[in-house]
């Protein structure tokens, strides 16, 4: 607990409020920034863009269209040093063990710390076999997109599936969407998840035995989800290959978990490690990134690690109030905990970036979306946001409505890259000129005079009030100058930091998932009664009931 928690704790604090001292001058803070539109803060401001905004290679940040004055940054900075971010950061970087209730380190910087000085962890330096790793994923995906690793019957692999859920899927899949101008011309990638069969089936149904070659990713390799639909993979395989030393050509593993690879027959040469210390859903960088390595390569790969770690060494090193994931995370905790906003919306304006928003919801929602600070105290403030979003563009179609004209206050993050991801630039003109519209927009709103003025002639006053837009909605806006392995790695590892930065803020352990934990149990305890042979009685009356009603009306028998 940091002191200033501490010395404050159950006496300043006011109920869902944060408890810093700061807090309460950000309270009275608040009550006179509440009636502040932004459209008079920029009016009397012109370099208020100047002041506002933010270049960390090759991502700029506007947040200028902020309910927020110097004061309000000063503050907010404030909030910082009392939670003692600083410290906490040290830590990380140092290989404490951070993840108490694991009692694990929080090293994925460690994975991507292209400077290559020492990382220790238990007494020893990470650094050589993280670096080892790299090096064996670069040689096997260099030998399948060349050709050289063939398959059973000599033929070249064409087709990579990659299966694995959460940690194990979400970033990998993000990233090959994201660097798809960058992928290899004929090797596939797909990632398989769901543990509804439909997903492998629909995906297996194209593919051939004799050129698809599997990853099997799970940190602990006992995954229900994952481990289903890798049986149903490898039998798929062997009814074709019928013989199972075919299998060493077709299926590799990633895991910390070496008995259970090689129990499901894969040969532990085939087997690339990541380690405790790497959180599933910061796994991306670890050898749970193999079958981005396959879609771009091994330089690309390393691209994207340097992306991260120019993005770790500005986060690490740069002073708190030119911090960008720390500027992120306290914008996000003023509307969270001062304005009582309930969710922040992700909006790629970017096709490429689509599953951006999926990626985030996990990497966010599962690292702060916990009501137990450090200490196994119950918090009485908020924490983790709602992170929900997809494309920008296609959004202003669909639910944009709510953000302009709803009730919630809804921070937004704008991302589009200026270098256009094809040659088709007047499709990239229109998207761009809707982006800076939309934050505009968003931003001033329509006074009822303008509305007037705008309806013209045609103007029908009874219905003015429904054309108004308030405006004063917050947003950010990122414009990277193209969507490169470097900018991706920068833009992803801003956002693991702005989590942790939230984290220390709100007192909580960021790294455990106990929720993924007692998923993976309650399922286990359900499924063998759905067949069994009478009632369900266990569980509380609409279980049972619901239980009991799909063993009538199910005449399937599990596989
Ligand atoms: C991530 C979570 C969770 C995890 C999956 C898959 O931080 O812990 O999403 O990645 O449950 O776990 P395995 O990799 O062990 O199969």
């Amino acid at each position: 607990m940091s002191l200033a928690v501490q010395e404050c704790h159950g006496g300043m604090g006011e109920p869902g409020s944060l408890h810093q001292p700061v807090c309460s001058v950000l309270r009275a803070h608040l009550e006179k920034m509440a009636s502040v539109h932004m459209r008079d803060l920029f009016e009397s401001d012109p370099n208020r863009f100047e002041r506002f905004s933010l270049q960390v290679g090759e991502v700029l940040l506007d947040y200028s269209k902020n309910r927020i004055t110097d004061e309000t940054m000063q503050l907010l900075m404030r909030l910082a040093e009392e939670a003692g971010v600083a410290g906490w950061r040290e830590r990380m970087f140092a290989g404490d063990k951070i993840n108490h209730t694991e009692n694990r380190a929080v090293l994925h910087v460690a994975l991507r710390n292209r400077s290559n000085r020492p990382v220790v962890v238990d007494g020893e330096d990470v650094m050589p076999k993280v670096n080892a790793i790299i090096e064996r994923m670069g040689v096997f995906a260099e030998q399948v997109r060349s050709g050289q690793w063939r398959g059973y019957t000599g033929e070249r692999i064409t087709d990579v599936v990659n299966i694995g859920i959460g940690g194990s899927d979400l970033g990998p899949q993000m990233v090959v969407q994201a660097l798809k101008p960058y992928r290899h011309p004929r090797l596939k990638v797909h990632f398989i998840s769901n543990i509804d069969g439909a997903h492998v089936k629909e995906t297996l149904e194209s593919l051939n035995p004799e050129t698809t070659l599997f990853i099997v990713s799970s940190k602990t390799f006992t995954t229900q989800e994952t481990m289903t639909n890798a049986h149903f993979a490898r039998s798929w395989f062997l009814a074709q290959s019928q013989e199972t030393k075919h299998i060493a050509q077709h299926f590799v593993a990633v895991s910390t978990n070496s008995e259970s690879v090689a129990a499901f027959g894969i040969d532990p040469a085939h087997m690339f490690e990541f380690w405790d210390w790497v959180g599933g859903r910061y796994s991306l960088w670890s050898a749970i990134g193999l079958s981005i390595v396959l879609a771009v390569g091994a330089e690309r790969f390393i691209e994207l690690l340097e992306g991260a770690h120019d993005m770790d060494e500005h986060f690490r090193h740069a002073p708190l109030a030119q911090n960008m994931p720390v500027i992120l995370a306290l914008l996000g905790v003023w509307y969270n905990n001062f304005f009582g906003a309930e969710s922040h919306a992700i909006l790629p304006y970017d096709h490429y970036l689509r599953s951006l928003p999926a990626y985030l919801e996990q990497a966010d929602m599962e690292s702060n979306g916990k009501s137990v600070d450090r200490e196994g105290r119950v918090v009485d403030y908020a924490t983790g946001s709602i992170i929900w979003g997809a494309t920008g563009i296609n959004g202003q179609h669909a639910f944009y409505q709510l953000l302009h004209q709803g009730t919630k206050m809804i921070p937004a993050d704008f991302i589009v890259s200026i270098d256009p991801p094809t040659d088709l630039h007047k499709h990239h003109d229109i998207l761009i000129a809707n982006f800076l519209a939309q934050t505009e927009a968003l931003m001033r709103g329509r006074t009822r005079e303008e509305t007037v003025r705008e309806s013209g002639a045609s103007g029908n006053g009874q219905f003015i009030q429904h054309k108004v837009f308030e405006g004063n909605h917050p947003s950010n806006a990122f414009l990277v100058q193209k969507i490169t392995p470097h900018a991706l790695g920068m833009l992803v590892a801003l956002y693991e930091h702005k989590i942790f930065v939230q984290g220390v803020i709100w007192n909580l352990n960021s790294y455990d998932q106990w929720e993924v934990e007692l998923g993976k149990q309650l399922a286990s305890r359900i499924l063998p009664e759905l067949h069994a042979d009478l009632p369900v009685a266990s569980h509380d009356a609409s279980t049972n009931a619901l239980i009991n009603y799909y063993r009538r009306m199910n005449h399937t028998h599990p596989d």
